[in-house]
C-alpha cells in the first residue's frame, strides 16, 4: 500500500477526462487500497483517481464518523437527482479554501464495487454532495470552476503562491 502524491489545482492533469474501467481485476483493486490510504491520510472525505495522476473511473468515499465504512465507486452513473441544495466544500486538491455550491439535494448512483458486480445506492446530504464533487473530478472539473471568474482567479493566485513559498 502507498500513499500518492495529490494533484493541486490548477494542475492542467485535473483537467482530463477519465476512462471507463474495463474489467476490475487486481491492478484496479490494488489502486483502491492505494487511494483509500492516500484520503484517510490526507485526511479526506473522498478521492477521484484523476487526483492521484490515474485517469480511470475509480472513487473511494468514507463519509462516516467512525472513518470505517469505505464506498468505493467503479464506473458511476447518477440515474436520478432529485432537489438542490448548497454545501460548503472542500476539496484536496485545492487546499486550504471553502466555499458553497449548488448540488441535489439527493442522487441514486449505479456503479460496479470491488467484487465487479453492478449495484445501485441512493445517497442524500453530505454523502451526495461528495458523490457528486468526485464524479465531477473523473470529467475534469473542480469545484471551483461553480464559482465566479474573478473568485477562480483569486484561489488560483493564493495557490499559486503557496506552491513558490514551498518551492
Ligand atoms: O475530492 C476531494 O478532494 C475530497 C473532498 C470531498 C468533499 C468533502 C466535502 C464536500 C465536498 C467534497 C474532501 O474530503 S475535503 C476535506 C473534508 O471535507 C474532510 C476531511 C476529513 C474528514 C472529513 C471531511
Ligand atoms: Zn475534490
Amino acid at each position: 500500500m502507498a500513499v500518492l502524491d495529490i494533484l493541486r489545482y490548477p494542475d492542467p492533469r485535473l483537467y482530463r477526462e477519465a476512462e471507463p474501467v474495463a474489467e476490475v481485476n487486481d491492478s484496479i483493486r490494488a489502486l483502491v487500497r492505494d487511494m483509500a490510504q492516500t484520503m484517510y491520510a490526507a485526511p479526506g472525505m473522498g478521492l477521484a483517481a484523476t487526483q492521484v495522476d490515474v485517469h480511470r473511473r475509480v472513487i473511494v468515499i468514507d463519509a462516516s464518523e467512525t472513518r470505517d465504512q469505505l464506498l468505493v465507486l467503479i464506473n458511476p452513473e447518477i440515474v436520478l437527482r432529485e432537489g438542490v441544495q448548497y454545501c460548503e466544500e472542500g476539496c484536496l486538491s485545492v487546499p486550504g479554501i471553502y466555499e458553497a455550491v449548488e448540488r441535489a439535494e439527493r442522487v441514486t448512483v449505479r456503479a460496479l464495487g470491488l467484487d465487479g458486480k453492478p449495484f445501485t445506492m441512493t445517497a442524500d446530504k453530505l454523502l451526495a454532495v461528495c458523490i457528486q464533487h468526485e464524479m465531477d473530478h473523473l470529467e475534469g472539473k473542480v469545484f471551483v470552476e461553480y464559482l465566479s471568474r474573478l473568485k477562480q482567479q483569486r484561489i488560483k493566485a493564493k495557490l499559486q503562491k503557496q506552491l513558490r513559498q514551498t518551492a
